[in-house]
């Protein structure tokens, strides 16, 4: 397991397998999860001269002033929810609504399927289903459905979110015997060090990365604040709408009484399911609540370094 704490990164070598605990970069960037890193191993202490700029990047908008990086260059995303605690579709919205129009893959995981309950849990996810997310469901415990899943994430980087409780610690230990054993490969020079990645709580999954796969995980979630998103990116980026929106005559609707809303118009046509205008009007309204009662902090999650 490679981790990044404070201001040290460990740096996963392409070529070598080699991980090397690495300095932060001169400019004091904090390299996150996934950064691609150039490094100097010429005198003394390895250092980070350099990080790739980042794309398909995932973060936590907990407040407006600093959005939480989780990780970049993500290939995939895997919200896990379980038969019990039951999946929340509200929290569901809330990930999405953060993945925004990054073209990372979401996975929608029901896990502990060994329990009773299965196709009511199931069905709580019936809207994502509709809206052509994959939901998947494992038991970690019993083993149904980890093959697949572990193929499903063999290669690229992939994230694991989901709610305290769910198992997704359970899940990662049955997708990834020995996670700790963390080795990578395949050489990729670059003008001034090796070509490298800065990983954090990261496991490999079939075969060296990046021939294989990366999964990270995160710590459980309890609440998803979306304090760092203006209300009108919420409601441009409520998971089913953005076809909808594009119609709404004002740019900043925010899909309630406006005239000439295109997400009215299509519920009334039936494009968008009243169940899912139901579900956007009571984000928007806790949205608003947690939004002023400021004095309920977030709970803190675990620095990335
Ligand atoms: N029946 C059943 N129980 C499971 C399964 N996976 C995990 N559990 C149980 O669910 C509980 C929570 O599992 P964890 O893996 O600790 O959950 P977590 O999501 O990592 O929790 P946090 O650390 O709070 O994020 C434990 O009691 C597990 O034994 C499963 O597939 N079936
Ligand atoms: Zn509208």
């Amino acid at each position: 397991m490679v981790e990044v704490h404070g201001m040290l990164a460990t740096v996963l070598v392409h070529g070598t397998g080699e991980r090397i605990r690495c300095r932060p970069p001169r400019d004091r960037t904090t390299p996150v999860v996934g950064d691609r890193a150039d490094i100097d191993e010429a005198g003394g202490e390895p250092t980070i001269v350099a990080l790739a700029a980042r794309e398909r990047t995932l973060t936590r908008p907990i407040s407006e002033h600093k959005p939480l990086v989780i990780a970049t260059h993500v290939d995939r995303l895997l919200v896990v929810s379980a038969v019990d605690p039951p999946p929340r579709p509200g929290l569901v919205d809330r990930i999405l609504c953060a993945v925004g129009d990054e073209p990372i893959e979401v996975v929608l995981i029901v896990n502990k399927i060994d329990m009773p309950g299965v196709d009511a849990a199931i069905k709580r996810l019936d809207a994502h289903a509709g809206l052509d997310y994959a939901v998947v469901p494992v038991s970690a415990v019993r083993g149904d459905g980890i093959a697949a899943l572990r193929e499903r994430i063999a290669t690229g980087l992939t994230v694991v979110m989901g709610h305290s409780g769910v198992g997704k610690s359970t899940l990662l230990n049955a997708l990834v015997p020995g996670a700790e054993l963390v080795t990578a490969e395949v050489n990729e020079k670059t003008g001034k060090g090796r070509h490298t990645t800065t990983v954090s709580t990261c496991h490999v999954v079939d075969g060296p990365w990046p021939r294989g796969g990366l999964v990270v995980d995160t710590p459980g979630i309890r609440a998803f604040p979306l304090h760092g998103l203006a209300l009108t990116e919420i409601a441009g980026r409520f998971p089913g709408f953005r076809a909808a929106t594009a119609r709404c005559r004002f740019v900043d609707c925010l899909h309630e009484t406006e005239p000439d809303c295109g997400v009215a118009e299509a519920v009334a046509a039936g494009t968008v399911p009243r169940m899912r205008q139901k579900a956007w009007l009571a984000l928007l309204e806790r949205v608003r609540a947690e939004r002023s009662t400021p004095t309920r902090r977030p709970p803190s999650p675990r620095r990335p370094g």
